[in-house]
């Protein structure tokens, strides 16, 4: 292991003018003497070391070294900032000014997860090690996404194309975060295929992007070290898997740490039917339950929050909005069947899926199945899923009238996970 800081004190004269630097965000500086040398060495989520101290202010040679996979950077309080590309190293310069010197890496949850450090001169101890920076407030509003479960895809071989995107969204009224999604939204897109049929997703993080990002498809079975690696910006690569299970499946983005990139929107279900399809019914939805730990208006999730062995999350939504199918309810006939394929994506609370007024006459839960017409007349009250679980419900509403969509942890339903079934009119007087 590599303790490097080396910090050596020698009063220059104009030496080493040598800076592999490749950062536009560099300042060239009028002097180059230097008062030493510090060495931080770049690993997964952190640096090493955290802290560095020195003995006086002045400016200092600095080599970084990043030994991950993956991009980052090194940003000074000062506004300098130093991008290390995967396996690479960088020599550059840094005024330390006679209170310290925060540093962080500034890609979005990459400070959050640990990338953060200090430079002391004398021991002294940091105000604040937080590198601030200024986040314009948003306007974007929320988008409600639409309920219905798409059909199945025609044909056994379907070409996918993933496209990862990092942009601010609405999660609620009055909440914009920098999400991190496939294709755009949140929940990513329904892929709805049949047992037996392969399925190629070509996952493409564009360049226009800032981190790392993967797949993981719990409807497949291939080794993690393979298809479920992380690309980092500017590449693709293809993810094949064959369909060999029924069930409502969960996707999801595993780059590190995969609590913050499902955290941050990078889920989606997938419905794979038996070989011979589902039976007909007369309306089919797919609704995926998350939290969200809301951080600053327009910046990323707090990565800690989600963290905390007692997680508070300040949204518990549906389809990835707060309350959505509330303000504008899902309308379905009359005495008419009704399939809701719901999963969990968690990424910590267990669902306890519920609608208020109706019994689940049909349910396959993780591979098994209480069926309409049993033996004994049983039927479902609610399906607790936990982080990842999915699950095909159906019932019929008996009048017309308003049929909550609730988790039945009531904590969360004011917290967000609160929809509504119109059926009918949704008025139940006549
Ligand atoms: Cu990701």
């Amino acid at each position: 292991m590599n303790i490097v800081i080396r910090y050596l004190l020698f009063a220059s004269a104009a030496l080493t003018l040598l800076c592999s630097c490749q950062t536009g965000a560099l300042k060239a500086s009028a002097s180059n003497e230097t008062v030493g040398e510090l060495s931080l060495v770049m690993h997964d989520l952190s640096y090493e070391p955290a802290a560095l101290d020195v003995s006086r202010s002045g400016r200092y040679r600095i080599t970084v070294k990043n030994e991950s996979a993956v991009p980052h950077d090194v940003e000074f309080a000062n506004g300098i900032r130093i991008d290390v590309g995967p396996k690479q190293s960088t020599t550059s310069f840094i005024d330390v000014p006679g209170e310290g010197l925060a540093y962080r890496c500034s890609l979005p949850g990459h400070e959050q997860a640990g990338m953060k450090g200090f430079i002391s001169v004398n021991r002294q101890t940091p105000g604040s090690l937080r590198v601030h920076t200024h986040t314009p407030e948003s306007t974007i509003k929320p988008e409600r996404v639409n309920p219905e479960a798409p059909h199945r895809l025609p044909g056994k071989l379907h070409n996918i194309e993933l496209v990862a995107i990092e942009s601010n969204m609405a999660v609620a009224k009055d909440a914009v975060q920098n999400l991190w999604t496939f294709g755009g939204h949140v929940p990513g897109p329904v892929i709805r295929v049949k047992v037996g049929d392969k399925v190629r997703v070509h996952l493409i993080n564009p360049s226009t992007n800032k981190l790392p990002h993967s797949v993981d498809f719990h409807a497949s079975q291939v080794a993690w070290n393979d298809e479920m690696t992380s690309i980092n910006p500017g590449e693709d690569k293809i993810y094949e898997w064959k369909a060999d299970y029924a069930g409502v499946w969960m996707y999801h983005c595993g780059s590190n740490p995969a609590l913050h990139h499902i955290a941050s929107g990078m889920y989606g279900m997938v419905i794979v039917e038996p070989a011979g399809g589902l039976s007909p019914v007369d309306h089919e939805f797919a609704l995926v339950q998350s939290e969200f730990y809301i951080g600053d208006q327009g910046s990323t999730t707090d990565l800690n929050k989600a963290a905390s062995g007692h997680p508070s999350p300040d949204y518990v939504v549906f389809n990835g909005v707060a309350m959505q199918y509330k303000d504008e309810p899902i309308a379905v006939k009359t005495g008419k069947k009704v399939r809701i394929f719901v999963m969990n994506a968690g990424p910590n609370e267990d669902s306890a899926f519920h609608i208020v007024g109706t019994i689940f006459n049909r349910v396959i839960k993780e591979g098994m199945e209480l069926s309409p017409g049993n033996k004994g007349h049983w039927g479902s009250q609610a399906v607790d899923l936990a982080p990842s679980q999915g699950a095909i419900v159906e019932f019929t509403t008996k009048e017309d009238g308003l049929y909550p969509i609730v988790t039945h942890a009531f904590n969360f339903v004011g917290k967000g996970a609160l929809g509504l079934i119109k059926a009918g009119d949704g008025d139940p007087i006549h």
